[in-house]
């Protein structure tokens, strides 16, 4: 993609199939003249709602809405044509448009076109991309505030901090020898500290934010019979997993999706994990087991408090690393074979039977993954793109900071910090490189 705006384009804007309605998307400077040629209307009023008979390869009754340059989602002349939803027609409408001048779009391509024009910038043109996706409503509500420009203000002020105190930085280098003090040598590591610390704020939020993106995984594991399927069901609110009373029943993982307080999580039910597998199924079962906690997120730990603990359940929760683990202590509603205390750890006690601390459970793993619904705004950054400039860019002024403290040359500070802002519009998409905007908009699906 060459990135041309020269042409028009055209593009089906709603989802695939059967609708009440359709929507094609017409952009560019012939894009009026296309829907005049469909419609043998010889004009349109901006904004208006217009009813016309559409009479090439596709027939159908339409209402065309032409939104006029620059006041329109691209930037450039549209024309949005809502017909009948139906795939037949809504193909018919792109090919007389394409006959009439136009190019189909690409993946992106509209959002791209509203970039390339200025309209939004490149933070919002993803944000664009993850409303679209979200499967949760916090993924929703995230996805907005950035698309409203919430870390573009963010990454906007400590930009402007950084812009001031370069140029006071470049003024001293040019006038050295004529006492002009536009810094104060003992003060710039001081102003540095005050960008790093909004950066360091922003970047606290990132984990959390990059799980509200991209869902977290959850992994139950236990020993055979602990009640991981049963409690994998239960939070899955569906029967997915078999559940007998035979140890060695699940054999497979099994995974399902699960909106947690807004958080997509994925949960995962595996073969009970002991010592001596019965065959080589339950090995090769327990072995992915194994990998699959490996790869979690957090890993939900379930013990049977109706029997004793025995070297499998040691061993197991030996093995997996308390930071990112829970406890659960299965069948609460039976009469208890030890005392929590053994644990020397926090345990939550549920009993899918008696519906008992399955809330609980739900609050923990929001806690343990960091994102506790009590004190949660929505995080204002939640793209590893953009997480992984801003980690570059905070290493580059924490570099200016100690040069700056060590009184070493300005010029050497001056560099850093023009490193960092460059870093920074590579976020906005103030500067950005050709293949990063193919690496973002071909995600995007056609009529975007
Ligand atoms: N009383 C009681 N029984 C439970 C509870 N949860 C599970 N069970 C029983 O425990 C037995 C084993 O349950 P599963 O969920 O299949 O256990 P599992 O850990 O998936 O077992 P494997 O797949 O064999 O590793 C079944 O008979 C369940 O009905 C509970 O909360 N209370
Ligand atoms: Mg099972």
């Amino acid at each position: 993609m060459p990135f041309s705006t020269t042409d028009t384009i055209v593009a089906i804007a709603t989802p695939f199939g059967r609708g009440g309605i359709g929507v094609v998307r017409i952009s560019g400077p012939d894009a009026v003249r296309i829907g005049s040629a469909l419609s043998g209307r010889a004009s349109f009023e901006p904004r208006h709602a217009t009813f016309v008979r559409l009479g090439g390869a596709a027939r159908d009754q339409a209402i065309v809405t032409w939104f006029s340059s620059p006041a329109s989602y691209t930037g450039e002349d549209v024309l949005e044509i809502s017909a009948h939803g139906s795939p037949v027609l809504l193909n018919g409408i792109v090919r007389d448009a394409m006959r009439a001048g136009a190019r189909l779009a690409e993946p992106g391509e509209f959002t791209l076109r509203a970039y390339l024009h200025g309209r939004i910038d490149l933070v919002q043109a993803e944000a664009v991309q993850d409303l679209v996706s979200a499967v949760t409503p916090l993924q929703a509500r995230t996805a907005f505030d950035q698309l409203e420009g919430t870390l573009t203000g963010r990454i906007r002020d400590i930009d402007a901090a950084l812009f001031d105190l370069s140029a006071r930085l470049e003024a001293s280098l040019d006038f050295p020898g004529e006492g002009y003090h536009f810094v104060e040598p003992g003060r710039v590591a001081s102003e540095l500290s005050e960008v790093i610390d909004p950066i360091d704020k922003l970047l606290r939020q990132a984990r959390a934010g990059r799980l509200v993106r991209e869902g977290a995984q959850v992994v139950i594991v236990g020993r055979p019979n602990a009640g991981k399927s049963t409690l994998f069901n239960a939070l899955a609110g569906a029967g997915r997993a078999i559940v007998t009373d035979i140890p060695g029943t699940t054999r497979d993982l099994l995974a399902e999706s699960v909106d947690l307080g807004g958080v997509a999580i994925t949960l995962v039910d595996t073969a009970g994990l002991r010592e001596a597998p019965a065959d080589a199924v339950e090995a090769e079962g327990m072995a992915r087991a194994r990998s699959a906690a490996a790869l979690a997120h957090l890993t939900l730990v379930v013990v049977d408090r109706s029997r004793p603990l025995d070297e499998d359940d040691w061993a197991l929760l030996s093995s997996v690393d308390e930071a990112t683990r829970i406890v659960v202590m299965s069948k609460a509603d039976l009469r208890a074979a030890w005392p929590e205390a053994i644990l020397k750890t926090r345990a939550v006690a549920v009993s899918v039977t008696a519906d008992l601390g399955l809330d609980t459970l739900r609050r923990r793993i929001l806690d343990t993954l960091g994102l506790a619904e009590h004190h949660r705004d929505t995080p204002a950054i939640t793209n590893i793109r953009h997480v992984d400039l801003l980690e570059r860019a905070r290493a580059a002024l924490m570099q200016a900071r100690d040069t700056a403290s060590a009184m070493m040359p300005e010029e050497l500070v001056a560099a850093d910090v023009a490193e960092a802002r460059s870093l920074l519009e590579e976020i906005t998409g103030a500067r950005t490189a050709d293949d990063t905007l193919h690496a973002i908009f071909d995600r995007f699906c056609i009529g975007k």
